[in-house]
Protein backbone atom coordinates (compact mmCIF):
# COMPACT_ATOMS: atom_id res chain seq x y z
CA UNK A 1 0.00 0.00 0.00
CA UNK A 2 0.95 3.15 -1.28
CA UNK A 3 1.92 5.76 2.06
CA UNK A 4 0.69 9.39 1.04
CA UNK A 5 0.65 10.80 4.78
CA UNK A 6 3.16 13.10 4.71
CA UNK A 7 4.74 14.46 8.24
CA UNK A 8 3.75 18.32 9.07
CA UNK A 9 6.39 20.70 10.59
CA UNK A 10 5.30 21.27 14.10
CA UNK A 11 3.91 25.33 15.18
CA UNK A 12 3.96 26.06 18.63
CA UNK A 13 2.30 29.54 19.97
CA UNK A 14 0.86 30.81 23.49
CA UNK A 15 -0.58 33.88 25.08
CA UNK A 16 -0.67 34.64 28.90
CA UNK A 17 -3.85 35.16 30.45
CA UNK A 18 -2.47 38.30 32.25
CA UNK A 19 -4.86 40.93 31.28
CA UNK A 20 -7.33 41.50 28.44
CA UNK A 21 -6.07 40.58 25.30
CA UNK A 22 -4.67 43.83 23.31
CA UNK A 23 -4.56 44.27 18.93
CA UNK A 24 -1.04 44.01 19.67
CA UNK A 25 -1.13 40.75 20.64
CA UNK A 26 -4.13 40.23 17.74
CA UNK A 27 -1.95 41.11 15.13
CA UNK A 28 1.59 40.16 16.36
CA UNK A 29 0.20 36.22 17.36
CA UNK A 30 -3.40 35.19 17.17
CA UNK A 31 -4.23 36.65 13.71
CA UNK A 32 -1.95 35.11 11.95
CA UNK A 33 -2.57 31.00 13.34
CA UNK A 34 -5.33 30.45 11.44
CA UNK A 35 -3.03 30.83 7.91
CA UNK A 36 -0.49 27.60 9.33
CA UNK A 37 -4.21 25.11 10.06
CA UNK A 38 -3.95 22.98 7.04
CA UNK A 39 -0.44 22.76 6.30
CA UNK A 40 1.73 22.41 9.64
CA UNK A 41 0.68 20.98 12.83
CA UNK A 42 -0.52 23.35 15.52
CA UNK A 43 -0.17 23.36 19.11
CA UNK A 44 -1.47 26.38 20.32
CA UNK A 45 -1.66 27.17 23.82
CA UNK A 46 -3.20 29.53 27.18
CA UNK A 47 0.64 30.01 29.25
CA UNK A 48 -1.34 30.21 32.57
CA UNK A 49 2.13 28.61 34.42
CA UNK A 50 4.06 32.15 32.30
CA UNK A 51 1.24 34.89 33.77
CA UNK A 52 2.22 33.84 37.54
CA UNK A 53 5.53 35.34 37.10
CA UNK A 54 3.69 38.48 37.98
CA UNK A 55 0.97 38.62 40.61
CA UNK A 56 -2.52 37.76 39.21
CA UNK A 57 -5.86 37.59 41.08
CA UNK A 58 -6.68 34.09 41.22
CA UNK A 59 -10.21 34.69 39.73
CA UNK A 60 -9.46 36.76 37.18
CA UNK A 61 -6.40 34.53 36.26
CA UNK A 62 -9.07 31.83 35.84
CA UNK A 63 -11.47 33.83 33.83
CA UNK A 64 -8.86 35.18 31.61
CA UNK A 65 -7.66 31.54 31.26
CA UNK A 66 -11.25 30.54 29.91
CA UNK A 67 -11.34 34.19 27.72
CA UNK A 68 -8.19 33.81 25.55
CA UNK A 69 -8.48 29.98 24.57
CA UNK A 70 -12.55 31.41 23.67
CA UNK A 71 -10.31 34.32 21.47
CA UNK A 72 -8.40 31.79 20.13
CA UNK A 73 -11.61 30.24 18.60
CA UNK A 74 -13.19 33.12 18.09
CA UNK A 75 -10.22 34.76 16.40
CA UNK A 76 -10.74 31.43 13.57
CA UNK A 77 -8.79 28.61 14.89
CA UNK A 78 -10.57 25.44 14.69
CA UNK A 79 -10.09 23.03 17.64
CA UNK A 80 -10.43 19.91 15.60
CA UNK A 81 -7.56 20.93 13.42
CA UNK A 82 -5.23 22.75 15.77
CA UNK A 83 -4.66 21.36 19.46
CA UNK A 84 -5.35 24.05 22.05
CA UNK A 85 -4.49 23.52 25.82
CA UNK A 86 -3.90 25.25 28.58
CA UNK A 87 -0.23 25.18 30.06
CA UNK A 88 -0.55 24.28 33.77
CA UNK A 89 -2.78 21.10 32.42
CA UNK A 90 0.09 19.84 30.55
CA UNK A 91 2.83 19.02 33.17
CA UNK A 92 5.56 18.12 31.09
CA UNK A 93 6.25 22.25 30.88
CA UNK A 94 7.03 22.27 34.23
CA UNK A 95 9.22 19.38 34.09
CA UNK A 96 11.50 20.19 30.68
CA UNK A 97 11.65 23.15 32.68
CA UNK A 98 13.48 22.60 35.60
CA UNK A 99 15.87 19.68 33.35
CA UNK A 100 16.44 23.05 31.09
CA UNK A 101 17.22 25.29 33.68
CA UNK A 102 20.36 23.40 34.61
CA UNK A 103 21.19 24.29 30.75
CA UNK A 104 20.45 27.83 30.63
CA UNK A 105 23.85 30.04 32.16
CA UNK A 106 22.37 32.94 34.47
CA UNK A 107 24.79 34.83 32.24
CA UNK A 108 21.98 34.92 29.09
CA UNK A 109 19.40 35.20 31.22
CA UNK A 110 20.45 38.12 32.64
CA UNK A 111 20.94 39.72 29.43
CA UNK A 112 16.95 39.31 28.56
CA UNK A 113 15.63 42.77 27.64
CA UNK A 114 11.95 41.38 29.01
CA UNK A 115 13.38 40.76 32.07
CA UNK A 116 15.24 44.37 32.27
CA UNK A 117 11.57 45.55 31.38
CA UNK A 118 9.58 43.65 33.92
CA UNK A 119 12.34 44.05 36.69
CA UNK A 120 11.99 47.69 36.41
CA UNK A 121 8.09 47.69 35.90
CA UNK A 122 7.42 45.60 39.19
CA UNK A 123 10.42 46.28 41.10
CA UNK A 124 8.67 45.36 44.25
CA UNK A 125 8.55 41.30 42.46
CA UNK A 126 11.44 40.30 40.71
CA UNK A 127 10.99 37.38 41.29
CA UNK A 128 13.26 33.81 40.29
CA UNK A 129 10.00 32.91 38.12
CA UNK A 130 10.72 36.43 36.03
CA UNK A 131 14.31 35.65 35.43
CA UNK A 132 13.51 31.95 34.26
CA UNK A 133 10.94 32.87 32.41
CA UNK A 134 12.56 32.23 28.92
CA UNK A 135 13.78 28.47 29.64
CA UNK A 136 10.03 27.99 30.53
CA UNK A 137 9.06 29.41 26.83
CA UNK A 138 11.92 27.08 25.50
CA UNK A 139 10.56 24.35 27.56
CA UNK A 140 7.04 25.03 25.77
CA UNK A 141 8.39 25.48 22.34
CA UNK A 142 11.27 22.18 22.62
CA UNK A 143 8.56 19.78 24.13
CA UNK A 144 6.57 19.57 21.23
CA UNK A 145 9.91 19.49 18.50
CA UNK A 146 9.00 23.08 17.14
CA UNK A 147 9.93 23.97 13.74
CA UNK A 148 7.96 27.53 13.71
CA UNK A 149 6.95 29.96 16.52
CA UNK A 150 4.77 32.75 15.62
CA UNK A 151 5.22 35.36 17.56
CA UNK A 152 5.54 39.26 17.81
CA UNK A 153 9.46 40.58 17.55
CA UNK A 154 9.50 41.12 21.52
CA UNK A 155 9.81 37.58 21.64
CA UNK A 156 12.47 36.69 19.14
CA UNK A 157 15.28 37.36 21.88
CA UNK A 158 13.39 34.52 23.98
CA UNK A 159 13.72 32.28 20.89
CA UNK A 160 17.34 32.66 20.02
CA UNK A 161 17.41 31.74 23.37
CA UNK A 162 15.31 28.68 23.11
CA UNK A 163 17.87 27.92 20.31
CA UNK A 164 21.14 28.32 21.89
CA UNK A 165 19.52 25.90 24.78
CA UNK A 166 18.60 23.16 22.57
CA UNK A 167 22.15 23.18 20.71
CA UNK A 168 24.02 22.92 23.93
CA UNK A 169 21.79 19.88 25.10
CA UNK A 170 21.93 18.32 21.60
CA UNK A 171 25.54 19.17 21.37
CA UNK A 172 26.24 17.24 24.82
CA UNK A 173 23.44 14.43 24.47
CA UNK A 174 23.13 13.95 20.99
CA UNK A 175 19.94 14.90 18.74
CA UNK A 176 17.29 15.34 21.01
CA UNK A 177 15.44 18.85 20.07
CA UNK A 178 14.27 20.23 16.79
CA UNK A 179 15.64 23.77 16.54
CA UNK A 180 12.81 25.98 15.99
CA UNK A 181 12.71 29.45 13.76
CA UNK A 182 10.55 32.36 14.81
CA UNK A 183 7.89 33.30 12.37
CA UNK A 184 7.25 37.61 12.04
CA UNK A 185 4.33 38.77 10.53
CA UNK A 186 5.01 41.37 7.68
CA UNK A 187 2.57 43.97 9.16
CA UNK A 188 2.07 43.85 12.64
CA UNK A 189 4.64 42.42 14.44
CA UNK A 190 5.31 45.19 17.17
CA UNK A 191 2.28 47.80 17.57
CA UNK A 192 2.84 50.35 19.45
CA UNK A 193 1.13 52.09 22.38
CA UNK A 194 -1.35 54.89 20.93
CA UNK A 195 -0.82 57.18 23.88
CA UNK A 196 3.16 56.58 23.74
CA UNK A 197 4.11 55.79 20.19
CA UNK A 198 8.16 54.63 21.13
CA UNK A 199 6.55 51.76 23.38
CA UNK A 200 5.31 48.82 22.80
CA UNK A 201 1.76 48.06 23.55
CA UNK A 202 1.43 45.96 25.68
CA UNK A 203 -1.62 44.33 28.31
CA UNK A 204 -0.74 45.28 31.10
CA UNK A 205 0.04 48.83 30.27
CA UNK A 206 -2.23 50.96 33.38
CA UNK A 207 -3.43 53.56 30.63
CA UNK A 208 -6.35 51.79 29.16
CA UNK A 209 -6.57 54.54 26.23
CA UNK A 210 -2.89 53.28 25.11
CA UNK A 211 -4.29 49.70 24.25
CA UNK A 212 -7.14 48.69 22.24
CA UNK A 213 -8.19 45.46 23.40
CA UNK A 214 -9.75 42.65 21.03
CA UNK A 215 -13.08 43.16 22.59
CA UNK A 216 -13.41 46.46 23.23
CA UNK A 217 -16.78 48.16 22.01
CA UNK A 218 -16.96 50.03 18.86
CA UNK A 219 -17.30 53.52 20.52
CA UNK A 220 -13.87 52.98 22.05
CA UNK A 221 -12.13 51.76 19.59
CA UNK A 222 -12.85 54.63 17.44
CA UNK A 223 -12.50 57.18 20.15
CA UNK A 224 -8.94 55.43 21.21
CA UNK A 225 -7.81 55.98 17.62
CA UNK A 226 -9.05 59.25 17.61
CA UNK A 227 -7.02 60.10 20.75
CA UNK A 228 -3.94 58.36 19.18
CA UNK A 229 -1.17 60.57 19.81
CA UNK A 230 0.36 61.95 16.52
CA UNK A 231 2.71 64.88 15.69
CA UNK A 232 2.28 68.03 14.56
CA UNK A 233 2.60 67.42 10.84
CA UNK A 234 -0.80 67.04 9.09
CA UNK A 235 0.33 64.83 6.02
CA UNK A 236 -0.51 61.12 6.43
CA UNK A 237 3.25 59.44 5.34
CA UNK A 238 5.51 56.76 7.09
CA UNK A 239 8.63 58.90 7.94
CA UNK A 240 11.28 58.90 10.65
CA UNK A 241 10.06 60.85 13.88
CA UNK A 242 6.34 59.95 13.11
CA UNK A 243 5.96 57.37 15.09
CA UNK A 244 2.37 57.26 16.03
CA UNK A 245 1.38 57.97 12.01
CA UNK A 246 3.66 54.80 11.71
CA UNK A 247 2.21 52.43 14.17
CA UNK A 248 -1.28 53.91 12.66
CA UNK A 249 0.11 52.87 9.04
CA UNK A 250 1.24 49.55 10.67
CA UNK A 251 -2.00 48.73 12.47
CA UNK A 252 -4.23 49.94 9.10
CA UNK A 253 -1.83 47.95 6.60
CA UNK A 254 -2.42 44.12 9.25
CA UNK A 255 -6.09 44.77 8.96
CA UNK A 256 -6.74 45.87 5.26
CA UNK A 257 -3.77 44.24 3.73
CA UNK A 258 -3.12 48.51 1.84
CA UNK A 259 0.81 49.46 0.93
CA UNK A 260 1.72 52.25 2.43
CA UNK A 261 1.86 54.22 -0.77
CA UNK A 262 -1.47 53.09 -1.53
CA UNK A 263 -2.53 54.77 2.11
CA UNK A 264 -0.44 57.55 1.47
CA UNK A 265 -2.76 58.16 -1.80
CA UNK A 266 -6.26 57.18 0.31
CA UNK A 267 -5.37 59.97 2.59
CA UNK A 268 -3.87 62.50 0.43
CA UNK A 269 -4.73 66.17 1.57
CA UNK A 270 -7.15 65.00 4.23
CA UNK A 271 -5.30 65.38 7.37
CA UNK A 272 -4.81 63.23 10.55
CA UNK A 273 -8.67 63.31 11.57
CA UNK A 274 -10.04 61.39 8.58
CA UNK A 275 -7.23 58.73 9.07
CA UNK A 276 -7.73 58.28 12.36
CA UNK A 277 -11.06 57.93 12.06
CA UNK A 278 -10.57 54.89 9.60
CA UNK A 279 -8.13 53.30 10.75
CA UNK A 280 -10.81 53.12 14.00
CA UNK A 281 -13.57 52.08 12.05
CA UNK A 282 -11.61 49.51 10.40
CA UNK A 283 -10.34 47.94 13.27
CA UNK A 284 -13.88 47.94 15.11
CA UNK A 285 -15.39 46.34 12.03
CA UNK A 286 -12.89 43.92 11.83
CA UNK A 287 -12.67 42.84 15.45
CA UNK A 288 -16.47 43.27 15.46
CA UNK A 289 -17.32 39.12 14.66
CA UNK A 290 -14.31 37.74 17.06
CA UNK A 291 -16.82 39.60 19.74
CA UNK A 292 -19.29 38.12 18.66
CA UNK A 293 -18.19 34.75 18.22
CA UNK A 294 -16.20 35.29 21.99
CA UNK A 295 -19.45 35.68 23.44
CA UNK A 296 -21.54 33.17 22.50
CA UNK A 297 -18.32 30.67 23.31
CA UNK A 298 -18.34 32.08 27.02
CA UNK A 299 -21.70 31.10 26.94
CA UNK A 300 -20.83 27.52 26.61
CA UNK A 301 -18.31 26.81 29.52
CA UNK A 302 -18.51 23.28 28.83
CA UNK A 303 -17.11 23.40 25.16
CA UNK A 304 -14.47 25.43 26.23
CA UNK A 305 -14.00 22.74 29.21
CA UNK A 306 -14.38 19.67 26.29
CA UNK A 307 -11.80 21.37 24.54
CA UNK A 308 -9.24 21.84 26.78
CA UNK A 309 -9.47 18.56 28.04
CA UNK A 310 -9.09 17.01 24.49
CA UNK A 311 -6.15 20.10 23.87
CA UNK A 312 -4.17 18.32 27.16
CA UNK A 313 -4.85 15.27 26.47
CA UNK A 314 -3.06 15.32 22.78
CA UNK A 315 -0.49 18.04 23.60
CA UNK A 316 0.39 15.79 27.05
CA UNK A 317 1.31 12.52 24.68
CA UNK A 318 3.80 14.47 22.64
CA UNK A 319 5.14 15.91 25.48
CA UNK A 320 5.65 12.97 27.33
CA UNK A 321 7.65 11.17 24.26
CA UNK A 322 10.24 14.51 24.48
CA UNK A 323 10.27 14.46 27.84
CA UNK A 324 11.33 10.75 28.50
CA UNK A 325 13.79 11.09 26.19
CA UNK A 326 15.63 13.39 27.86
CA UNK A 327 15.12 11.71 30.88
CA UNK A 328 16.60 8.97 29.46
CA UNK A 329 19.77 11.11 28.24
CA UNK A 330 20.31 12.86 31.14
CA UNK A 331 20.27 9.29 32.64
CA UNK A 332 17.60 9.32 35.02
CA UNK A 333 16.39 6.10 35.64
CA UNK A 334 12.50 5.02 34.29
CA UNK A 335 11.42 1.86 35.76
CA UNK A 336 9.24 0.31 33.44
N1 LIG B 1 2.54 45.20 20.89
C1 LIG B 1 2.68 44.03 20.29
N2 LIG B 1 2.81 43.94 18.96
C2 LIG B 1 2.92 42.75 18.32
N3 LIG B 1 2.93 41.57 18.99
C3 LIG B 1 2.80 41.61 20.32
N4 LIG B 1 2.76 40.64 21.26
C4 LIG B 1 2.60 41.20 22.48
N5 LIG B 1 2.55 42.53 22.37
C5 LIG B 1 2.66 42.83 21.04
C6 LIG B 1 2.82 39.22 20.95
O1 LIG B 1 1.70 38.61 21.57
C7 LIG B 1 2.07 37.26 21.91
C8 LIG B 1 1.65 36.95 23.30
O2 LIG B 1 2.35 37.77 24.20
P1 LIG B 1 2.44 37.32 25.73
O3 LIG B 1 1.10 37.32 26.31
O4 LIG B 1 3.17 36.04 25.82
O5 LIG B 1 3.33 38.38 26.43
P2 LIG B 1 3.94 39.72 26.04
O6 LIG B 1 4.77 39.62 24.80
O7 LIG B 1 4.65 40.22 27.27
O8 LIG B 1 2.63 40.58 25.71
P3 LIG B 1 2.03 41.82 26.48
O9 LIG B 1 0.75 42.20 25.82
O10 LIG B 1 3.08 42.90 26.58
O11 LIG B 1 1.70 41.20 27.88
P4 LIG B 1 2.11 41.67 29.32
O12 LIG B 1 1.70 43.13 29.41
O13 LIG B 1 1.34 40.79 30.25
O14 LIG B 1 3.59 41.49 29.45
C9 LIG B 1 3.56 37.13 21.67
O15 LIG B 1 3.76 36.47 20.43
C10 LIG B 1 4.03 38.55 21.58
O16 LIG B 1 5.17 38.69 20.78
Amino acid sequence: MENNEVIKKKIFSGVQPSGKLTIGNYLGSIKNWKEFEESYDCIYCVVDLHAITVRQDPAELRRRTYETLALYIASGLDPEKNTLFVQSHVPAHAELSWVLNCYAMHGELNRMTQFKDKSKKYASNINAGLFTYPVLMASDILLYQTNLVPVGIDQMQHIELTRDIANRFNQVYGETFAIPEGFIPKAGAKVMSLAEPEKKMSKSDTNTNASVYILDNRDDIIRKFKRAVTDSDTVVRRAEGKDGINNLMTIYTAFTGKTDAEIEKEFEGLGYGHFKLAVGETVADALAPVKTEFDRLMADKAYLEGVMKDGSSRASYLARKTLSKVYRKVGFTQPK
